[in-house]
């Protein structure tokens, strides 16, 4: 079974309702970035603080912020993980390849979950998050194409990419996740 995994995809397609599937299952270190930085929010730290107006806005969290909530983290992990909403741009895919080097942990597989802007919009405005308004919406589905889309080149390159269909109820697309990591 494949232990260190990424899951790539545009906001409201169900990397994190998939990643805690998978996780539970497989016994993986799921890490969210987007979990960590709410979390942040939630404690009202300095870097939840700076972190929250930007969430809001629907634009990207610094690189260099992010990269320090990761690294902490994975350094510490000794078994396998999953990687949520990390990385989200090309810095920090490049910093992400460093800090796997250097820990000799490479990545076995990217999961690219796709799904149409439409249902997209219509499942993000019914989870209601502070970040979910069609406005906010489509301006991170405007961010995802500028600054993370290309991260499915930069991968397909290495050959890790598996794109799977994320239509359907969150049953079937495990499914389709679990036929592609066997
Ligand atoms: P994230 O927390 O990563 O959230 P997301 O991309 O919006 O959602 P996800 O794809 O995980 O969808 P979910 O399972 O919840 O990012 C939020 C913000 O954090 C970003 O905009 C950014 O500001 C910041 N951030 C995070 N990581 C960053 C990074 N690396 N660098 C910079 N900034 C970063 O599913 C969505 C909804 O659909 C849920 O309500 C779910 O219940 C429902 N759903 C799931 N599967 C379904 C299905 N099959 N059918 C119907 N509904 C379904």
């Amino acid at each position: 079974m494949k232990q260190h995994l990424l899951f790539l995809g545009p906001p409201g397609v169900g990397k994190g309702t998939q990643a805690s599937l998978l996780c539970k299952k497989q016994n993986l270190l799921h890490l969210s970035t987007g979990d960590l930085l709410r979390s942040e929010v939630a404690a009202s730290s300095t870097l939840g603080l700076q972190a929250a107006e930007v969430m809001n806005r629907g634009e990207l969290v610094s690189d260099s912020l992010v990269l320090s909530i990761v690294e902490k983290r994975l350094s510490l992990n000794k078994y396998g993980w999953l990687l949520d909403g990390f990385p989200r741009t090309l810095i920090q895919a490049e910093a992400l390849a460093v800090l796997l080097e250097e820990i000799n942990q490479p990545i076995d597989a990217v999961l690219l979950i796709e799904l149409n802007d439409e249902l997209l919009i219509e499942r993000l405005i019914a989870r209601g998050r502070e970040d979910d308004n069609e406005t906010v919406i489509r301006h991170r589905l405007k961010v995802y194409k500028e600054k993370t889309s290309p991260l499915v080149d930069y991968y397909n390159k290495q050959g890790l990419v598996k794109t799977i269909k994320g239509d359907g109820d969150i049953e079937a697309i495990a499914r389709r996740i679990q036929e592609n990591l066997s």
